[in-house]
């Protein structure tokens, strides 16, 4: 079948699909484009769209692609599996293995439920720390974001705080009624939220460095202070590591930075570009989820054996500390190049160029760049062959894919768009 151009695909998209985009920030209108682009593959480090124009890739599909696009070993894996049968909705040997893969890397995790995305992950876990705790209320920071789960969506980051939408309709206010809202990286917020709302609090839910608002590292204590937050009232601590499990260190944020949650929530890498995300803890926790407890949970294509079998074909090699190394250096040599150019905020494998020149250490700081700068730089470097996130308040995502010289041609053509 003859594929369309982009301007057909999107004519008809529009007719078929809501904004003709499965996710609201694929539309790219954020950044100036009339119409997204629609790619038809990827191969390591670079995509070619549906007119067959090729894009060195900064995006990696949000995060999953560690090993770059059509990565051999991930594709040789998926074809294995899904010549044995593409679903069972029954236990599978894939599924064993790619939990113990995660206990064994994860500080936090005795045992995982593997789900099929982050919003069921982050909306699971909260239902967990609910009926643990046997509290409804729950703390969270803006600009973080944890899918679009109705009580999570409030103030969030990614698409919510691309297109400007404070919350959305259609969601309840009496669902949002125990959802708490502080600025991220405030301690002293936090800490008068717990005093107020303490005795009824389920959970402290947050990425331990954000990504959703472009990249925000935790400042030093943060992640501590909302440890000893939990402990001294009895709400539990969620990380939600979609973004940085597996990618800022084997062990995600929470070993990087020394702190352990109670429940981590799982997704991108973990499924090693398929649908696959996942939420675990110490078994005493998680035992409380059906079938040993009491907390319903559930999924036709949970565990689903293409997706363990990408998983496992990306996690194995994530064993070798070598990968994190080689990702910390080509992160450095990326950060380095674009300190001129902006704000640059790093934390391994994960970036983000603000166009302002101050730190961010909160959504409200972030909302401060210059965003119609920032989808200036993007069609910039799009007429250059080089794709970054639509969005300011997205990261780039570096792959051992990446080269040393896409990182050069990346440096060199910011470099051009600020010399304008
Ligand atoms: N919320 C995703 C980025 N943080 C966007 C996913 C997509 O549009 O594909």
């Amino acid at each position: 079948m003859a594929l369309g151009t982009r301007s057909d695909l999107f004519r008809r998209a529009s007719r078929l699909i809501p904004g003709g985009v499965n996710s609201p920030v694929r539309a790219m209108r954020a950044v100036g484009l009339d119409e997204p682009i629609f790619f038809r593959r990827g191969e390591g480090a670079y995509l070619e769209d549906v007119d067959g124009r090729r894009y060195l890739d900064w995006v990696m599909s949000w995060g999953p692609l560690i090993f770059g696009h059509a990565d051999p070993e991930t594709v040789a894996a998926v074809q294995e599996a899904a010549q044995r049968g593409t679903s069972f909705g029954a236990p599978t040997e894939g599924e064993v293995e790619l939990a113990a893969e995660i206990a064994d890397a994860v500080p936090s995790i005795e045992q995982v439920r593997l789900v099929s995305s982050g919003t069921e992950a982050s909306m699971s876990a909260v239902r967990l720390a609910r009926a643990v705790t046997s509290r409804d209320r729950i703390l969270r920071f803006a600009g973080c974001y944890h899918g679009h789960v109705d009580a999570l969506l409030a103030d969030a980051g990614s698409g919510i705080a691309t297109l400007g939408i404070p919350s959305s309709p259609g969601v309840p206010t009496g669902v949002t009624a125990d959802t708490v809202v502080a600025p991220y990286n405030d301690v002293v917020a936090a800490a008068s939220a717990v005093e107020r709302y303490g005795e009824g609090l389920a959970c402290i839910l947050v990425e331990p460095v954000a990504g959703n608002m472009g990249v925000v590292p935790p400042e030093p204590g943060f992640l501590e202070a909302l440890r000893a937050l939990c402990d001294a009232s009895g709400a539990l601590l969620v990380f939600d590591e979609v973004i940085t499990g597996f990618r800022v260190g084997r062990g995600g944020a929470q070993e990087r930075f020394g702190v352990t949650p109670d429940l981590t929530i799982l997704g991108k890498i973990v499924g090693g570009g398929l649908p696959l995300a996942a939420f675990g803890g110490p078994a005493e926790l998680m035992g409380r989820l059906a079938p040993s407890g009491d907390v319903y949970q559930a999924g036709t294509l949970s565990g689903n054996p293409l997706a363990t079998a990408a998983g496992l074909a990306v996690l194995r090699r994530l064993r070798d500390e070598a990968v994190y190394d080689e990702l910390e250096r080509r992160g450095a040599r990326l950060e380095e190049g674009l300190r001129a150019f902006g704000r640059v905020q790093r934390v391994g494998a994960m970036l983000t160029l603000f166009m302002r020149s101050d730190p961010v250490r909160n959504y409200d700081e972030a909302a401060a760049s210059d965003t119609d700068r920032y989808g200036a730089l993007f069609r910039h470097l799009l007429e250059r062959g080089i794709y970054v996130a639509p969005s300011q308040f997205e990261a780039l995502f570096l792959s051992l894919a990446h080269s040393d010289e896409d990182v050069d041609r990346t440096v060199e053509a910011v470099a051009d768009f600020c010399d304008r």
